[in-house]
C-alpha cells in the first residue's frame, strides 16, 4: 500500500495519552503505511538583531514507526498566517462570525506566505506514490502550492470546522482564491452534510462546476471528489480509558461529592463557537423557572484556555466569568454552588470517569464541526443506567446523535426545558436513547472516518495527470 503522509498544522506525539483519539486513529495508518506527519514545530523564532529571520528550520524525529517532521515559523509568519487569517478570518466566518472577522489586508499574505513555506519543505520528503492527506484550514492553499513546484501526488483535504453557507463564505475578500484551493485537491472532506451541500452550492453557483455524479464534480478544468465524512472518537481507546484506574478512580470521587445531587456536565475549549454564555444563561433559566432543581442540580463547566492572544477570546472569558459569578452570588447556599466553573484543562485520562458520573451533559455550541465531547459522553456511560446528552442543533453532531435532546442554544427557555426534561427522563427513555447513540458512535468511529476518507482518496482516479494543476 503506498506511504500515507499526513499534514495538519500541529503535529501530536500519537504515543502520548494526552494526543487523543484523532492522533492516535491517524498514527495506527500512518504507521501500517510507515508514514510521515508534517506540521508547524510549535515554535516561533524571533528575528536576530531586528534582521529578517531566516527559513523555518526542519525537525524531524521518529516516533514508533512514525517519522515525526516539523517546521518552526518567524513571528510575522506566525502572528499573519496562525493569529490573523485562520484564527482572526477563517475561525469566525467559517462559523457564521462575520462580526469577529478582522479583514486585514496583511494576514493573507502571511497566510499565503506559510502555505508556500510548507509546501517547499514539505515536497522534498515525498515518495512519488505517497498518498497526501492535508488537515483543516489552516492549510487551504496547500494542494496548490504543492502543484504550483510540481507535486503530481494524490492529495486529499479534510475540514474540520463547519463550511458556510455561500453568501457567507463570499463575504471574504479573496473567497474565490481560497475556494481554488480547495478545488486542487482530488477529494475534499466535510464534517456533515450540510457544510458538504455549502460547498456544492458555492461551487455550482460561483464557479459553474458541473455535477458529475457520486460526488464528483467537474470544476476549473479538473475533476474533484467531495463529500461528507463525519469523524468520530476511538471508542475502545476511549472505553479503555474508562477501565484505566485514573478514569475509575474519578468516576467513584465524583459519583461520592455528588451523591445527594444530580451531575450536569460541560467540557469544551473557551471558544466563542462553544456557546457557553448561552448555556450559562439557560442553567440560570434552569433554577429560575423549575425551582426543584435549585440545590440539586450542579454543573461542572470545564473551559480549557485556548487561542488567549485573540482579542475575542478575552472576552468571552470575561463575560463567563461574570456570568458564573452571577449565578452563584444569587442562588448558590451556603452548602451548594451551582456553579463550578473550571479554566483550566482536564487530563484525558480522567475525562471518562467525570463524563461518566454525570446525568447530563451540555454540549450547545453555536457551531461546530462535529463536537467529539458529544460523543466522548455518549460512549463514556454505563448502558444500564446511562446519562442524557442535550446537543445543540448547530454541532455536526446532530445529524448523527438524533436520539440525544436537540436544542436551539439561542434559546435559553427551550434548552432550559430540555435540560429539565433530560434531569427527569425516566430509565427506560434513557437507555433506549443511549443505545441507539452509542451504535452511531460504534460504527462511525475514527477508523470508520479514516478508512473511508483514504479508501475514496486512493480509487479517486488521476484523472487530471498529465493536464495542467490548477494554478492559484
Ligand atoms: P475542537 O473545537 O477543539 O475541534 P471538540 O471536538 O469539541 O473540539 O474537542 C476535541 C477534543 O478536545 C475532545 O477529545 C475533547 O475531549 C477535548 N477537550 C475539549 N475541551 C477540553 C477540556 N476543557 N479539557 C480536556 N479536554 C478537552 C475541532 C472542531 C470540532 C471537531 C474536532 C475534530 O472545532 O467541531 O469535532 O475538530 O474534528
Amino acid at each position: 500500500m503506498s506511504r500515507l503522509v499526513v499534514v495538519s498544522n500541529r503535529v501530536a506525539d500519537p504515543r502520548k495519552t494526552a494526543a487523543g483519539g484523532l492522533a492516535v486513529a491517524l498514527a495506527e495508518v500512518l504507521s501500517n503505511t510507515g508514514g510521515l506527519w508534517f506540521g508547524w514545530s510549535g515554535k516561533v523564532v524571533e528575528a536576530a538583531d531586528g534582521g529578517l529571520p531566516g527559513e523555518g528550520e526542519v525537525h524531524s524525529h521518529q516516533a514508533g514507526p512514525v517519522k515525526l517532521v516539523t517546521v518552526d515559523l518567524c513571528r510575522e509568519d506566525h502572528d499573519a498566517f496562525y493569529l490573523g487569517y485562520s484564527n482572526g478570518v477563517l475561525w469566525p466566518v467559517f462559523h457564521y462570525r462575520l462580526d469577529l472577522a478582522d479583514f486585514d489586508a496583511g494576514y493573507i499574505a502571511g497566510y499565503r506566505r506559510v502555505n508556500q513555506l510548507f509546501a517547499r519543505k514539505l515536497l522534498p520528503l515525498l515518495q512519488p506514490d505517497d498518498v497526501l492527506w492535508i488537515h483543516d484550514y489552516h492549510l487551504i492553499p496547500l494542494a496548490a502550492e504543492l502543484r504550483a513546484l510540481g507535486c503530481t501526488n494524490r492529495i486529499g483535504f479534510f475540514l474540520h470546522i463547519p463550511l458556510p453557507p455561500p453568501l457567507i463564505l463570499a463575504a471574504i475578500p479573496g473567497h474565490d482564491w481560497l475556494v481554488r484551493g480547495l478545488c486542487s485537491y482530488d477529494l475534499v472532506g466535510f464534517q456533515s452534510s450540510a457544510d458538504h451541500e455549502h460547498f456544492c452550492r458555492y461551487i455550482e453557483a460561483e464557479a459553474g462546476a458541473q455535477d458529475l455524479g457520486e460526488g464528483r464534480w467537474r470544476v476549473f478544468n479538473r475533476t474533484l471528489h467531495a463529500g461528507a465524512y463525519p469523524i468520530g472518537i476511538d471508542v475502545e481507546e476511549f472505553t479503555a480509558l474508562a477501565d484505566a484506574p485514573e478514569g475509575r478512580e474519578m468516576h467513584e470521587r465524583m459519583k461520592k461529592e455528588y451523591s445527594r445531587r444530580k451531575l450536569l456536565v460541560g467540557v469544551d475549549r473557551l471558544d466563542y463557537s462553544k456557546g457557553l454564555p448561552q448555556r450559562m444563561r439557560a442553567f440560570r433559566q434552569l433554577l429560575t423557572a423549575y425551582p426543584e432543581t435549585r440545590n440539586s442540580a450542579t454543573l461542572i463547566q470545564i473551559a480549557s484556555p485556548s487561542r488567549e492572544d485573540v482579542s475575542a477570546y478575552s472576552d468571552i472569558l470575561h463575560e463567563l466569568e461574570s456570568l458564573c459569578g452571577s449565578i452563584n452570588g444569587n442562588f448558590g447556599e451556603l452548602d451548594w454552588m451551582p456553579v463550578r466553573y473550571m479554566h483550566r484543562t482536564v487530563a484525558r485520562a480522567r475525562l471518562p470517569g467525570l463524563y461518566r458520573a454525570s446525568a447530563v451533559a451540555l454540549v450547545t455550541p453555536l457551531r461546530d464541526g462535529m463536537n467529539l465531547v458529544a460523543k466522548e459522553f455518549v460512549v463514556a456511560q454505563d448502558p444500564l443506567d446511562p446519562g442524557v446528552l442535550v446537543l445543540s442543533r448547530f454541532a455536526g453532531a446532530a445529524e448523527q446523535l438524533k436520539d440525544a435532546l436537540l436544542v436551539n442554544p439561542y434559546d435559553a427557555e427551550a434548552t432550559a426545558a430540555a435540560i429539565h426534561l433530560a434531569l427527569v427522563m425516566p430509565l427506560e427513555e434513557r437507555r433506549a436513547r443511549h443505545q441507539t447513540m452509542l451504535e452511531n458512535c460504534r460504527r462511525y468511529d475514527v477508523h470508520w472516518w479514516c478508512d473511508s476518507f483514504l479508501g475514496t482518496l486512493r480509487q479517486a482516479q488521476a484523472e487530471e495527470r498529465g493536464t495542467p494543476w490548477l494554478r492559484l
